[in-house]
Formats: C-alpha cells, sequence, structure tokens
C-alpha cells in the first residue's frame, strides 16, 4: 500500500484504491490509500503553511530543486515508463516517452524559475518609479486526468513550484503509480514539507473540498467539460483562478494536394496512438473529394497493420482503452454512429488476447456529416470519422462547425492553403503535415472555444496563471 503526502508525511487513510492494469485485469498495480475530507483539509493548511516559506526561497534553491527531479525522471525512464504502461495502458515506448517529457518539463521549469519576468517603469509622476513584479499566487489545486499519468502533472506541478506557489495536487484514481512515483521523487528533491502534498480520491470528496476551501487560490485542472464546469462555478463564486484544459473534437482537414503518405500518417497516430485517449486526438477526419476515396483505403490499409495488445508487449502499437466504463463509452458511440447512418469500414471489434484486457479494434465510419453525434461529442477512444467536403472551403467551414477549439490540423503541399487553414482554423493548436496531438513540451498549451478555459499552460506562458502581478509605485 502506498500512502498519501501530506506536510512532509506519508499518511495512510481509512480506504485503498487499486490500481488494476487494463490490458491484464489480473494485474493489480498497487493499492493506494484514499484521503478523506480531513486528510484534504491538513494538505491544504500544510501548503499554505509552507507558502510563505517556498515564495521567500531564492530562484537558485527551485532550479536545484526542479533540476533534480528533472534528472532523477530521466535516469528512472525506463522503469517509471513501464509502470504508466502497465497502469494506463499506452504502450511501452510510449510510456517512456512520457516520462521523459515530464524530465524534460521539470528541467524547463527549472530554467524559468530563474526568469521570473517583471518590469520597470518611470511613473508619470516625476521622481517616481514603478516596478511590476509578478508573485506566486499562493496554494494551488493540481487535479489531473488519467490519460497522462506523468506528464500532466508534470506540466501544473513543474511551473508551479518554479513560480513560487505550493500544492495539493489529486490524480486521477485510476491512475495514482505515476503521480505517486513523481511525488516521491519531488520530496526526495529537497522540497520543504507541505509544498507539495498528495491527496488521492474522488473528485466528490478531494476535488470538491480544494475547491470550496478560500486557501486555494487557484486550481488547474484538466479533465472533461462537465467536470470543468463544475470547477469553473466554484472557483468563480469564489474569485479564485481557474485554468481548465477540456474536450476536444479535433479536426485533421487532408486536401486534395496532400501528400498521401502523410496525411495517412497523421490521421492514423493523431486518431488511433494512445487508444485515441487524447484531448488532442483527431477525431474527426475531414477529406477533400478528389482525394477522399484514396485517403480513406490507405488509411484502413494502415488500421490492418495496427497491433493492439498488451501495453508491455514489444510489438504493440495501440494498447488498451483504460477502463470498463470507457469501454462501454467507446461501444456505445459505435452504436450510436451505426444509428446516425455512418458506415463503419473498419474495425469497432472486441479483441481477445491472452490476458482479459479492455482490448479494442481500432473504428473508422465514414459517410457521416458533421451533425452527427459522432462528429459532435467528444468519443475518447480509437474511433476516427471520415466527413467527405467538396473543397478546401467546405473543409475549413466543417473544421470550425464544433464547440471545441483545442487542435486542429491540416494536410497539404500547398503554401497558400497551409497558411490559409493556419489563420483560419478556430483552435488553440494548428497543424501542418504533422498530426493534431503529441506536442512540444517549452511553448504554450491550450484551446479556444469550450476546450478551455484561464490562461495558457507551459512555456513560458505558464507564468500567468501561478503568479498575480504587483504593481509597486516607489518615491525614494
Ligand atoms: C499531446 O497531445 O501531446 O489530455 C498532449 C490530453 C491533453 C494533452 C495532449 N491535455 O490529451
Amino acid at each position: 500500500m502506498r500512502a498519501n503526502l501530506i506536510a512532509g508525511e506519508w499518511v495512510e487513510g481509512a480506504a485503498t484504491v487499486a490500481d488494476v492494469n487494463p490490458s491484464d485485469l489480473s494485474d493489480v498495480v498497487e493499492e493506494f490509500a484514499v484521503a478523506d475530507e480531513a486528510q484534504v483539509d491538513a494538505a491544504i493548511e500544510a501548503a499554505t503553511a509552507a507558502a510563505p516559506g517556498w515564495a521567500a526561497t531564492s530562484p537558485a534553491e527551485r532550479f536545484a530543486v526542479l533540476e533534480r527531479v528533472g534528472l532523477e525522471l530521466e535516469t528512472r525512464a525506463t522503469e517509471l515508463g513501464e509502470q504508466l504502461s502497465r497502469e494506463e495502458g499506452k504502450p511501452k515506448g510510449e510510456g517512456v516517452g512520457e516520462v521523459l517529457r515530464a524530465s524534460q518539463l521539470f528541467k524547463f521549469f527549472a530554467g524559468e524559475a530563474l526568469r521570473v519576468p517583471g518590469e520597470h517603469l518611470r511613473s508619470v509622476r516625476p521622481g517616481v518609479d514603478v516596478d511590476i513584479v509578478r508573485e506566486p499566487l499562493g496554494v494551488v489545486g493540481v487535479i489531473t486526468p488519467w490519460n497522462f499519468p506523468i506528464a500532466i502533472p508534470a506540466w501544473k506541478i513543474a511551473p508551479a513550484l518554479a513560480y513560487g506557489c505550493t500544492v495539493v495536487f489529486k490524480p486521477a484514481e485510476m491512475v495514482p503509480a505515476s503521480a505517486w512515483s513523481l511525488v516521491e521523487i519531488c520530496a526526495r528533491a529537497g522540497l520543504p514539507d507541505g509544498v507539495l502534498n498528495l491527496v488521492i480520491g474522488p473528485g466528490r470528496v478531494v476535488g470538491e473540498r480544494m475547491l470550496n476551501d478560500p486557501r486555494v487560490r487557484g486550481v488547474s485542472f484538466t479533465g472533461s467539460q462537465a467536470t470543468g464546469a463544475r470547477v469553473a462555478q466554484a472557483l468563480a463564486a469564489r474569485f479564485a483562478k481557474a485554468q481548465l484544459e477540456m474536450g476536444g473534437k479535433n479536426p485533421l482537414v487532408v486536401l486534395d494536394d496532400a501528400d498521401l503518405e502523410i496525411a495517412v500518417d497523421c490521421a492514423a497516430q493523431g486518431a488511433f496512438f494512445q487508444t485515441g485517449q487524447r484531448c488532442t486526438a483527431s477525431s474527426r477526419l475531414i477529406a477533400s473529394a478528389g482525394i477522399h476515396d484514396r485517403f480513406v483505403e490507405e488509411l484502413v490499409e494502415r488500421m490492418r497493420s495496427l497491433r493492439v495488445g498488451h501495453a508491455l508487449a514489444d510489438d504493440t502499437d495501440v494498447g488498451p482503452v483504460v477502463s470498463a466504463d470507457q469501454l462501454e463509452q467507446d461501444l456505445d458511440y459505435l452504436t450510436v454512429g451505426r444509428g446516425e447512418g455512418a458506415e463503419l469500414v473498419h474495425g469497432g471489434a472486441r479483441l481477445e488476447r491472452e490476458t482479459e484486457g479492455y482490448f479494442l479494434e481500432p473504428a473508422l465510419f465514414v459517410g457521416t456529416s458533421n451533425e452527427m453525434r459522432v462528429n459532435r461529442e467528444e468519443i475518447f477512444g480509437p474511433i476516427a470519422t471520415v466527413i467527405r467536403a467538396t473543397d478546401p472551403d467546405e473543409a475549413l467551414v466543417l473544421a470550425n462547425d464544433t464547440e471545441f477549439g483545442l487542435s486542429a490540423g491540416v494536410c497539404t503541399t500547398s503554401l497558400a492553403h497551409a497558411a490559409r487553414f493556419r489563420d483560419g482554423l478556430q483552435a488553440g493548436i494548428v497543424t501542418v503535415n504533422l498530426p493534431t496531438a503529441g506536442v512540444d513540451f517549452h511553448v504554450p498549451f491550450g484551446g479556444t472555444k469550450a476546450s478551455s478555459s484561464g490562461s495558457r499552460e507551459q512555456g513560458r506562458y505558464a507564468v500567468e496563471f501561478f503568479t498575480t502581478v504587483k504593481t509597486a509605485y516607489v518615491r525614494p
């Protein structure tokens, strides 16, 4: 049993939660302590008590701690990557890659701790100076989803610590092992007690407590739209800051002049890798009339070659769906799509493997219209749709006809089309001849419309959320 970290102490809970391997339901990764309300309060209390001390540390001290975390993550990438794949189900290579990304995030924000921005101006009043400084927000809540068990915690916790905030961290209960390992590494890297607290438990207990406590000055959340709305409401009611990353229904437009191989590669990776369980997944493939049939044919060919299996097997391209609930949701959408008249040209079958797991064959619907539910709602599984567009103009209209705006891509060899779609796509992230998913660690991440709310995550833009601005007028 692995415990929660509160005020520098590893504390057990009244209950535990089992971390089960979705590739092999007989394999329990570990049991984890579940925090109750009093423990969440204690974690908030500890983060509050630790806040002034941590805010007062020098940039060099914060740099040193974050860099140590980054280095240990890098050294242990294989071990932690396999643990991640075991608990979440993404193939080993992607698990290891994700741990390396977490390492890079910590190293990046180690550097950012050294260059917290500020400004010095002369006042409009003679003899007065103006200093504009950024101060830590204070205690922040970090609520993370199950699909990136270490990278998303890293990209919230690393900037929080770099900019001098203290943290109460609630990871997804389905994948606590990666979160626990990250916190354990941080604790050993020299963080003072209470600066980072881990409270594993359900949203209705742990999350709610954090949302309603006035000492928590902001919450950075990635997860579903419904929960995001709840977070936003609770925080708005007490004027605390919210940073929300939610769903996507990301279009990938394939124009007649696209390089077919690149387009198929982008679609297969973007739609099906990591079992389609990414908010940046290319779930709506919009192909213009002149390339549509060839694109579908080649994509189906590629799908046939994808090996679905145990996340830790060497030859697996696509791992299992994360849970029984998620699998049920995916299967429901397959039924919904068929009912709406979409044609399933490949996949959608539950697959038997040596171990009992949630294996689902990647599925492709064609002949879909943008009005169908399978084109409006985020499925979050290995299911993509194809919409036929008459020309680039219609493709752009279809791409933008969605409530979401996280990521959007276009495949084209025309510079003019590339420029037009880069400017015209309504999304926080736009890609040209690249998958809509799989982003860099040193530049901003986030969306428009109903995908995101609050300031951007990652890169130097992360400073906006984790700090407040103080304007000091000084007459020497
Ligand atoms: C990526 O595509 O590399 O939950 C990152 C998600 C996103 C992260 C995607 N917040 O899928």
